[in-house]
């Protein structure tokens, strides 16, 4: 059995990740492959104890490393219980967000030291990296008013210009390695969700 691919999608919150997810998986499988559909933090019950304890509104100011070394934390135990194991039986994974995201939110956001984050990753999943990942790219500005007037987590009641940091990393990222596909995700949802499809077709055909 092949071993499965690992397909991320990633952006800045309101983009369209998790409704662009279900394209994604929809093509996987019309492709013939099983697929895990996961999130990040989260994805197994621990790390959805961590997801809780990340995002959650809270009184007491949260330390950036304290954040920074959560994310790992949580995304350890998925990579370990959940990833591995399903790219091993030959499944694809499909993932809203991965490592990508806390270059952006920790590294680009909050300002911790990409050598860390460097450190963590190498740590927390050894070898494995997206075989593709869709950075659903638009202006934080306009993606703040597809979500108005919804509950805004922890981290989603940032500044805009934190978003700005953000969306400059990814970007960055996008530019430096192969396996980005930037989506301008600032157009309609149909548009959108065919360049979507469009790139997974790309990875199938490149597919035992
Ligand atoms: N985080 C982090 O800091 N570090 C990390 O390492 C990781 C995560 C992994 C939780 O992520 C938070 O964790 C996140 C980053 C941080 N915080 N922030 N900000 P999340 O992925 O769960 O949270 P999110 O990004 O805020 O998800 P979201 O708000 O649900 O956004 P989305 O999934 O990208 O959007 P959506 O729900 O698919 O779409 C939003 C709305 O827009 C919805 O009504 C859609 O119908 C609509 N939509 C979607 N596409 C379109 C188009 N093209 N046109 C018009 N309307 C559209």
């Amino acid at each position: 059995m092949p071993r499965g691919r690992f397909i991320t999608l990633e952006g800045t919150e309101g983009v369209g990740k998790s409704t662009n997810l279900a394209t994604v998986v929809r093509a996987v499988e019309d492709g013939g492959y099983p697929v895990v559909s996961t999130r990040e933090p989260g994805g197994t019950p621990l790390a959805e104890e961590i997801r809780g304890l990340l995002l959650g509104v809270r009184e007491e100011a949260v330390d950036a490393t304290a954040e920074l070394l959560l994310m790992f934390a949580a995304r350890a135990q998925h990579v370990a219980t959940v990833i591995e194991p399903a790219l091993a039986r030959g499944d694809w994974v499909v993932c809203d967000r991965f490592t990508d995201a806390t270059y952006a939110y920790q590294g680009g956001g909050r300002g911790e030291d990409v050598q860390a984050i460097a450190a963590l990753e190498a740590l927390a999943h050894p070898g494995l990296q997206p075989d593709l990942t869709i950075y659903l790219d638009i202006d934080p500005r306009q993606a703040a008013l597809r979500i108005e007037g919804r509950e805004h987590d922890r981290i989603e009641r940032e500044a805009l210009d934190f978003f700005d940091r953000v969306r400059r990393t990814y970007l960055e990222r996008a530019a430096q390695y192969a396996r980005f596909r930037t989506i301008d995700a600032g157009r309609s949802l149909d548009a959108v969700t065919a360049d979507v499809q469009r790139v997974v077709e790309e990875l199938l055909a490149r597919s035992p």
